[in-house]
């Protein structure tokens, strides 16, 4: 059965996301729905999933306000559509169970194909060659037939910016998809505008403490700032990051007396280096403040009782140990 006939033989399709649901998955989900309503004008489309961020919904307040977005669905649906995944995994503990038979089950998605694919859906349009599921979806309207309007073409343009980091991640054919969205009704400015989210006034002011009260570390020519603020110090990590600097660690002072440090690294810091801020600062860190450690390349943090402010400088001289050792053999990461 081709994608036409299967979406016109439905009259009650669920159109599923995955859980925390991004502005790419509620904006293809809600164009998925205005397609099978074209091919079917008696098809009454739901549209599900486990949760929809907070930046989804300030998309859709703005884009798609009477849009609505059910957490659990019923047993009375002819066909399943999952979007912008395909992984049952994803769905998240409400949902996952709804996905019952291949025959009447549909994934549009743009990650990597998921071993248990075939065995979900019979009826896949899957394509990790593209940069968001709505690249996949405005392709689809061309597929179908039909026409794009404006409502539609300002979601399907803000989940491509969302998914593809404003086309940092984009091809010849992402910014044709794209100029075909604008000339559609989709405004672009106000698609932009609709990702912005601003942090609240405490978060900028703890980013903006951190920037005055910031000491600078020359090490081999890496740039490494370290500062300390009451709170908000993943955030402060990365505002200082895009000020230049090559890692940032913060200390935040929590009211129980704590240390609590976090910090930050650009790829290339890591990659020339090898230094791991979990694995080599962080985790060491945690057992020298009396308390625990850890986290990724380049994000990690670590909480302990004791040092206080000088946990951010012995949080310096561990990466400079590190770099001096320069780059070792990955460890057994099991261990
Ligand atoms: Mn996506």
């Amino acid at each position: 059965m081709n994608l036409i006939s299967l979406l016109k033989s439905s009259f009650h399709p669920v159109i599923l996301g995955h859980h925390n649901a991004d502005p790419d998955a509620v904006c293809s989900m809600i164009a998925i729905a205005d397609i099978c309503r074209k091919l079917n004008p008696k098809s009454m489309p739901k549209l599900a999933c486990d949760d929809v961020s907070r930046l989804s919904m300030q998309v859709l307040d703005k884009f798609a306000p009477t849009a609505e977005i059910l957490e659990t669905v019923e047993d009375d649906h002819d066909l399943v559509i999952l979007v912008d995944t395909n992984s049952l995994l994803q769905l998240g503990p409400n949902l996952k169970d709804v996905v019952v038979n291949p025959e009447r089950t549909l994934v549009i998605d743009h990650h990597e194909p998921n071993p248990e694919l075939d065995s979900i859906a019979k009826h896949a349009v899957v394509r990790s060659d593209r940069y968001s599921a709505c690249e996949i979806i405005a392709g689809l309207y061309d597929e179908v037939e039909l026409d794009i309007g404006a409502d539609i073409a300002n979601l399907l343009l803000t989940g491509m910016l969302f998914d593809t980091r404003r086309f940092l991640y984009a091809d010849e054919d992402t910014l044709v998809a794209a100029t075909r969205l604008v000339r559609n009704g989709a405004d672009y400015q106000a698609c932009m505008s609709s990702l912005a989210i601003k942090p609240s006034r405490s978060e900028r002011i703890a980013r903006l403490k951190a920037a005055c009260r910031l000491q600078v570390h020359n090490i081999d020519n890496w740039i490494i700032v370290t500062s300390r603020i009451k709170a908000f110090e993943a955030s402060a990590c990365r505002g200082l990051i895009g000020m230049g600097a090559d890692v940032a660690i913060v200390s935040g002072s929590p009211s129980n007396g704590e240390v609590r440090l976090s910090s930050r690294s650009t790829t290339e810091f890591y990659e020339k280096t090898g230094v791991n801020l979990g694995r080599d600062v962080m985790e060491p860190l945690g057992e020298l403040i009396e308390g625990k450690g850890g986290g990724h390349p380049n994000a990690a943090g670590a909480n302990g009782r004791i040092l206080g402010d000088k946990a951010a400088s012995r949080a310096v001289r561990l990466i400079r140990d590190a770099i001096k050792r320069g780059p070792s053999p990955e460890s057994d990461e099991s261990s």
